[in-house]
């Protein structure tokens, strides 16, 4: 189920490694990981899911951006942007069991994912980020709530999220949030984590979730 902290790896950011990094995000009990590496090698890029493909017993295991890696790892499924494939062709290729989330840049956005049947939306970004520059127009918290208003699929919302604006935008409607900065640059990365999933409250507050 996509709820709570959402871990996506960030090699250039993160001063343990992804897999130690990984590691201690699921020893903060997280729901979902994802593998994202935006400059490995396609043969790095499969050891490297494959080697946390492993340790992913209990939280849902997803790869950024590439299908065939998803496949080769049998991860869970893939989360896909703009740039991606699109999504009907990854349904095909993924099958209808597969997880596949779609990021989105707009309300019109967020309606036509959970039209196109997509498991579950980023929000993408809530706040400016250096981590990704070109993430496009941020949402901030009104226009995260106005696509809550109308999407009931699973939100995970992503960009420029650390402690001091986190409850906010859980209480905006995110199902999951994803701090990769405010997380991977800190020594002890199960301690950070475990401090956004305290923000959570015990029960989801609306049932949106369908795994
Ligand atoms: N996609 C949209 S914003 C972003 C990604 C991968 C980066 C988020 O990083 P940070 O450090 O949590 O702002
Ligand atoms: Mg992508």
């Amino acid at each position: 189920m996509i709820r709570g902290y959402y871990f996506i790896t960030d090699s250039g950011l993160s001063i343990s490694g992804n897999l130690s990094d990984v590691k201690q995000a699921l020893n903060a009990n997280i729901s979902v990981v994802q593998y994202r590496n935006k400059s490995a090698s396609s043969r790095d890029f499969y050891e490297e899911a494959l080697a946390i493909r492993e340790i992913c017993e209990k939280a849902v295991f997803l790869i950024n951006d590439r299908i065939d890696i998803a496949l080769a790892v049998n991860a869970d499924g893939v989360h896909l942007g703009h740039s991606d494939l699109p999504y009907h062709i990854a349904r095909q290729l993924l099958g209808k069991n597969k997880i596949i989330g779609l990021t989105v840049h707009s309300l019109d956005d967020a309606l036509a994912a959970h039209e196109m049947g997509a498991d579950y939306i980023g929000v993408s970004p809530i706040f400016p980020t250096p981590t990704k520059t070109d993430a496009g127009e941020p949402f901030g918290i009104e226009g995260l709530r106005k696509i809550r208003e109308k999407v009931a699929i699973p939100i995970v919302a992503i960009g420029g999220i650390n402690l001091s604006n986190a409850l906010r935008i859980i209480n905006a409607g995110a199902d999951a949030i994803c701090a990769i900065s405010a997380v991977v640059t800190k020594p002890d990365v199960c301690a950070e984590v475990e401090k956004f999933q305290a923000l959570f409250p015990k029960k989801p507050i609306k049932s949106t979730q369908r795994f």
